[in-house]
């Protein structure tokens, strides 16, 4: 804050409250300054942030904004988080009087780098996701619909020890496969059909996002053809992911091997995210992004699919801890093709 010229920052992110100070109530806010910070929350968690929140002065109040304006009175350089709504922009305007400055990924950047218990965590949340899946297999048969199979897989995570799902899951069976964010239906499924499953858990806040794509009873030549074009892609990709891979090329080596058996034009959305404490964050991904390196304990996705409007669509996604000389793949759910 100092070098940015910062005399406060009001933070309003509930994630980013909790990554600061491991506070997980739904109302609270921030108020970080030179020589004192505050966390402002109500009565309904007062003793909980008490309890908690350790170096930080704990407020209890039901109108944050207007003590947030009482303890910054002399400060001027007052930052705040983009991500907040217009209402709480103009009350906070209206009441600070001085100059706001809007921040769009000041904790967010710190986020992107993952610590040891934070890698601990989200390693779990994996486990817990790699489980539920080879237990789903068991489940899933023609006739289950698909809202069958994702609060299947809702359940079996929370008796795992998950808190509940990272997402709505997508359960997308037959032609609705190749719908790339197709949220579970009432759709049975049937036999032949391809199904795509892309779901993921938060474990004591953290989250994970695996996909894998099965075929029911059958596979025909085109959809085998895709299957491996997306899982050489998906390896191209685990083969150089490393600490110093350029954004672009992250992006790059496994869009390239995708487009090099004809099917680029299907492949229609980002190669992978960050996830953490949200399950979509920083960084995202283009060809552009050539000055933009990899870090060490970056943890992304990488999520090649293809979908074919008239056959279905194929997607497969891990989670990768980014190390110095490679990466470790998080999930560990088998990645041949299955047929069930
Ligand atoms: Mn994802």
């Amino acid at each position: 804050m100092l070098a940015e010229g910062l005399d406060a920052f009001v933070v309003t992110d509930m994630k980013n409250i909790y990554y600061l100070t491991g506070f997980s109530g739904t109302a609270g806010m921030i108020l970080l300054t030179e020589h004192q910070d505050y966390l402002l929350t109500d009565d309904r968690y007062i003793d909980f942030a008490r309890e908690v929140v350790k170096d930080m002065t704990v407020i209890s109040t039901r109108e944050p904004l207007k003590e947030i304006a009482k303890l910054s009175t002399a400060l001027t350089k007052i930052a705040f988080e983009d991500s907040i709504d217009f209402a709480t922009y103009k009350a906070l305007a209206d009441l600070l009087k001085t100059e706001l400055i809007p921040s769009s990924n000041f904790f967010m950047s710190l986020r992107q780098i993952k610590d040891e218990d934070e890698i601990k965590l989200i390693r779990k949340a994996c486990q817990i996701t790699d489980q539920a899946y080879s237990d789903v297999l068991k489940f899933i048969e023609p006739g289950r619909t698909e809202l069958e199979v994702a609060n299947f897989l809702d359940f079996r995570m929370r008796e795992l020890g998950a808190s509940g799902v990272s997402f709505e899951a997508i359960v997308a069976s037959g032609k609705r496969s190749a719908l790339p964010h197709g949220v579970a239906t009432n759709k049975p499924i049937d036999l032949g059909d391809v199904v795509t499953i892309d779901f993921g858990c938060f474990y004591q806040h953290y989250a994970s996002d695996m996909t894998r794509t099965i075929f029911v009873g059958q596979v025909d030549d085109k959809m085998r053809e895709i299957y491996a074009t997306v899982l050489a892609a998906n390896s191209a990709l685990i083969e150089k992911a490393k600490a110093g891979l350029s954004f672009a090329d992250f992006d790059k080596i496994p869009r390239d091997v995708i487009a090099s058996s004809g099917y680029g034009a299907n492949f229609t959305h980002g190669i992978g995210h960050g996830f953490g404490l949200d399950i979509h964050e920083p960084p995202f991904f283009n060809q552009k992004m050539t000055d933009q390196l990899l870090q060490e304990n970056m943890i992304l996705t990488d999520e090649p699919g293809i979908y074919l409007s008239n056959n279905g669509g194929v997607r497969i996604e891990d989670d990768l801890l980014i190390t110095k000389d490679g990466c470790e793949v998080l999930t560990q759910s088998p990645k041949d093709l299955i047929v069930v």
